[in-house]
């Protein structure tokens, strides 16, 4: 098992490959000038290396791209890199249809903060605070085991804390930021002011070295500038260890031992002192930590046709129409009048029905006493009974009596329902159905929470170790929401008179603009271009390794 990185710096492409060690086994890279198609040359760049190291593509799982830019929460969009022009911001999307694989992005501070957290000079630590001397200074902060971007998106932007009033001018728009004096452009100016024209921190650094008093005091300076942000992250953060990083912590002697010492005889301590010492992964940070982010595998988004949505004079017809868009699955809503204020098709017609067609049925029984009903279905492989939280006080027993059967096992929660109720079961769980309407009636309006609670309920199963347990949505499943529900981690969606069945459309039509709609050309087709997920189907007993 393999993990694909790929570093976007100011002039050049590095894409690395690093083993399930943690170790980085090669790179390749491209200047930035010699590209014409981003995407073309990453592939190219990843098939040659492959070729290097003798490893089969498909040995690759997933890759991650650091970037000198401002990413979207979610990793899949690129807001804004003012520098680089040739990336897009659907980068990601174009990335994973080329290499078949599933992506993230990540900004390459944050990157490197994590390269080093999971398995560089960060290694064991709670905390770590990375800073990048480069050019510029870039900082990634991972807190508690999570990298921290700040509910503004903006976290870890130590290099543009205000030093001096009406000072130098910065690319960010405003005067005197930190790193115009402390980082390697900044220092650079300082040379020149010092030494004469044209003169580099290099040279600075150079003639401190050889007893240049100026040249020693305005290095010291820079430390102090610098060194009161750091201790301002100490003292803030209280984190169990900083790192530094970039082409300036090369210059130990004058600059980073003495940071570090600046900070351990300023900051706050109620007796421990965070670990202080120059990165491990060094340039190689960015894509490292790039690689090693976690990345959610790509569903396959699949349709479930409510049948009680079809025309009720035509239910053969309406199941042959589904099975003929590709519709995945036939939902049958299952009412008792109690639990829901409604009344839904028997049993004895649901089997009917099922008999009819070899599509899998997703029962959804929204009813008091659900084990008599469960005992009632004829179950074929490949079929989903989904159980209401709220509808029986024996809800482990309805499901292992489902799992006896051998369909899917899944709970159904209404809207007001927090997700938090589904921790003790999970273990016994294929699928989570999210009502994002109340139970009982077609055609309604959706629950607007319901995109939040199917974001937080696939990190919560993630988080948990449950990557395979589906999350359905049924409610409202229009052509507007399901890409937004997909989008927030949702698998398989309840399409009813909001899609499919809508007035005027033929099942055909909705299905094709649906998929439309999630960017895909046919039913099935995996939407990162053809690798299906291992997490693809719902988990029946067969192959399911729960
Ligand atoms: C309603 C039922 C649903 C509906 C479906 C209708 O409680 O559980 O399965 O059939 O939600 O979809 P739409 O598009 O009319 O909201
Ligand atoms: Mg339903």
């Amino acid at each position: 098992m393999y993990r694909l990185g790929v570093d976007i710096g100011g002039t050049k492409v590095n894409v690395g490959i690093i083993d399930a060690n943690n170790q980085l086994l090669g790179t390749r890279r491209r200047y930035i000038k010699e590209i014409q198609d981003f995407t073309s040359a990453v592939r190219e760049l990843t098939d040659e290396l492959c070729g290097e190291l003798g490893i089969a593509k498909e040995e690759i799982v997933s890759f991650g791209v650091g970037v000198p830019g401002t990413v979207s929460a979610d990793g899949r969009r690129l807001l804004k890199a003012p520098n680089i022009s040739i990336l897009s911001e659907t980068i990601v999307e174009e990335l994973e249809k080329e290499l078949s694989l599933p992506g993230i992005l990540v900004q390459d501070s944050r990157a490197a903060a994590w390269g080093e957290y999971v398995c560089g000079g960060g290694a064991g630590a709670k905390s770590v605070v990375c800073i990048t001397l480069g050019t510029g200074i870039g900082t990634g902060v991972v807190l508690d085991g999570k990298i921290y971007a700040g509910s503004l998106g903006s976290a870890g932007e130590l290099g543009h804390i205000p030093v001096r009033e009406g000072g130098r001018a910065c690319g960010c728009g405003k005067k005197g930021c930190l790193e115009k004096y402390c980082a390697g452009g900044g220092l650079t100016i300082t040379a020149s002011e010092l030494l004469g024209e044209g003169k580099t921190a290099e040279e600075l650094f150079e003639a401190a070295k050889a007893g240049n008093e100026e040249a020693l005091e305005a290095i010291a300076d820079a430390v102090r500038l610098l060194g009161g942000a750091v201790v301002s992250i100490v003292n803030l953060l209280s984190p169990d260890c900083i790192l530094f990083s970039g082409g300036l912590s090369a210059q130990e002697e004058l600059y980073v031992n003495p940071l570090i010492e600046y900070v351990k005889e300023h900051c706050y301590t109620a007796g421990t002192l965070p670990e202080l010492k120059r990165a491990k992964l060094l340039e190689y940070a960015p894509l490292i930590g790039a690689a090693l982010m976690p990345v959610r595998a790509r569903r396959t988004p699949k349709l479930s046709a409510s049948i009680m949505c079809a025309d009720a004079l035509r239910l053969g017809q309406a199941l042959d129409d589904i099975k003929g868009a590709g519709i995945q699955y036939v939902h049958c809503d299952i009412m008792d009048n109690h639990f829901v204020p409604n009344l839904m098709l028997p049993m004895e017609m649901m089997n009917r029905l099922h008999d009819y067609t070899d599509i899998p049925f997703d029962y959804h029984i929204m009813a008091e006493n659900p084990g008599s009903i469960i005992e009632k279905l004829a179950i074929k492989a490949g079929d989903i009974i989904s159980v209401h939280y709220e509808s029986t006080n024996h809800l482990q027993l309805a499901l292992s009596s489902i799992r006896d059967k051998g369909a899917g096992a899944a709970v159904a929660i209404n809207p007001a329902t927090p997700i938090a109720v589904l921790s003790e079961i999970l273990p016994e769980i294929d699928m989570v159905l999210l009502m994002s309407v109340n139970p009982g009636f077609a055609g309604q309006k959706i629950v607007p929470s319901s995109f939040d609670k199917i974001r937080r309920l696939r990190t919560m199963l993630d988080e948990a170790g449950y990557e395979k347990v589906l999350i359905e949505v049924d409610g409202n499943c229009s052509f507007e929401n399901v890409p937004k529900m997909y989008a927030a981690g949702a698998d398989i969606f309840v399409v009813g008179t909001s899609s499919v069945f809508k007035k005027g459309l033929s099942i055909k039509e909705g299905t094709r603009q649906l998929y439309h709609t999630l960017g895909m050309e046919t039913a099935g087709e995996a939407v990162n271009g053809g690798r299906r997920s291992n997490s693809d189907g719902c988990g029946c007993r067969e192959g399911s390794d729960r």
